[in-house]
């Protein structure tokens, strides 16, 4: 499993009655080599536990160790990967690995215990036991949502953002493909709902951190996002819970919906046809700080128009805000609490296949059932048509290690 190296290291070192070992420094023994012998980006390990005699160091992975097999005792990774340590050759994932962290500065070395059969570099911890993004599967819809499915086929597609910044469209089908090489973790907010360019392919909008601006993602109708466009010149910092709806004025273009974080206003941002947003207008008043997850849900009560659900922080209840032309109506409870076990909450269309409008979540370290605990469930709320949803089933279990779902 994933276990930290520096856990299993503290316990081999209570096992070993080593005092000293894995951290550098003014109190490292001079018994020890020093850890600068290890290269600026390799891993090294030595046959010993305190790091003296023969060293092996590699950049690259190596799906055997010849006669460094099973021999590695005291190691250092001074690559900017995590390397992943497998008991087994050819980087077996069944029996996992052990991660160790990059460390290119040389904090820290510690023991891999002396059963190592081959090494390899990932870009995320995860990775050292699964694959970079995880499993999603949708049913295709019988008809065409108009959000929620970038290249579409009718099947809800999902964006994963991991730790390394990278994005991956999930299609569906199981499986998965890069789309973003990096970097989109400088965007501290990501949505999506429909098109708003005007080319009927799904768009992606995302807050730039550094700066508050909001940029557009050109959706190529494949999954992949083209280049960007500026919509926002800045200031969206002081928003929060950007959330592309759909469209509530109903002039058939998407919409974006936000929370002032001053004032804890809603605003409504309409899309227009060059793909800018409009002046905004107020469709709520006040309280929406109160909330810590909107979704652009679709139709999900048959009226034509599309809903909007809103988790209240303070119960972790949600609420469906039924939508009216250019506003909100009146809110009903549609969850009775609980919700705040949820990481993202995703409304990306009909993923059961009968033409409602389902909820999707991943959850964080607080949920527990009997299919799945902790962070990295992944389930499916199928929408009843009338707004309300039936119970969740726990549809993927992999959504550990990740950025977030979009
Ligand atoms: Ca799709
Ligand atoms: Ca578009
Ligand atoms: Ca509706
Ligand atoms: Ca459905």
């Amino acid at each position: 499993m994933h276990t930290p190296l520096r856990r299993r290291l503290a316990t081999l070192a209570t096992t070993l009655g080593l005092v000293s070992i894995g951290f550098l420094g003014t109190g490292a023994s001079p018994a020890q080599a020093a850890i600068s012998d290890c290269p600026k980006g390799y891993f090294c390990a030595w046959k010993t536990y305190d790091g003296t005699g023969t060293m092996f160091q590699t950049k690259t992975d190596k799906a055997t160790l010849g006669g460094w097999d099973n021999t590695f005792r005291a190691v250092v990774n001074r690559t900017s990967e995590f390397a992943c340590l497998h008991d087994d050759p050819n980087y077996d994932q069944a029996s996992g690995a052990v991660v160790w962290n990059p460390d290119p500065a040389a904090t820290e070395w510690g023991n891999a215990g002396g059963a190592v059969s081959s090494l390899k570099f990932v870009s995320t911890a995860r990775e050292c036991s699964l694959p970079a993004h995880p499993q999603w599967y949708a049913s295709t819809a019988p008809r065409a949502a108009g959000f929620g499915d970038l290249n579409a086929d009718r099947r809800a597609d999902i964006l994963v953002r991991d730790k390394a910044g990278r994005l991956w469209f999930l299609g569906g089908d199981n499986t998965g493909r890069l789309v973003g090489t990096g970097g989109w973790n400088a965007m501290s907010a990501l949505t999506r709902h429909g098109d708003f360019t005007g080319d009927g392919r799904e768009d992606a909008i995302a807050r730039e951190a550094s700066t508050g601006r909001l940029w557009l993602y050109p959706g190529t109708g494949s999954g992949a996002l083209g280049s960007r466009e500026l919509i926002g010149t800045g200031g969206w910092n002081g928003m929060r819970e950007i959330t592309a709806y759909g469209d509530l004025t109903g002039d058939g273009r998407s919409d974006l919906i936000a929370a002032e974080k001053s004032t804890g206003r809603l605003y409504l941002y309409p899309g227009t046809s060059t793909g800018a947003l409009g002046s905004r207008k107020l469709i709520g008043t006040g309280g929406w700080n109160g909330m810590n997850a909107l979704v652009g849900m679709g139709d999900t009560n048959g009226d034509g128009h599309p809903d909007l659900y809103a988790r209240e922080a303070a119960t972790g209840k949600l609420y469906l805000y039924p939508g009216r032309t250019g506003a909100l109506g009146g809110r009903t409870l549609i969850g009775t609490g609980g919700w705040n076990v949820m990481d993202d909450l995703l409304g990306v269309g009909d993923v059961t296949g009968d033409g409602r409008a389902d909820l999707v979540t991943t959850t964080n370290g607080g949920y527990v059932s009997p299919e799945c605990r902790g962070t990295g469930c992944q389930l499916v709320y199928a929408g009843r048509g009338t707004g309300a949803l039936e119970r969740g089933v726990v549809t993927g279990t992999d959504w550990w290690g990740l950025n977030g779902a979009f």
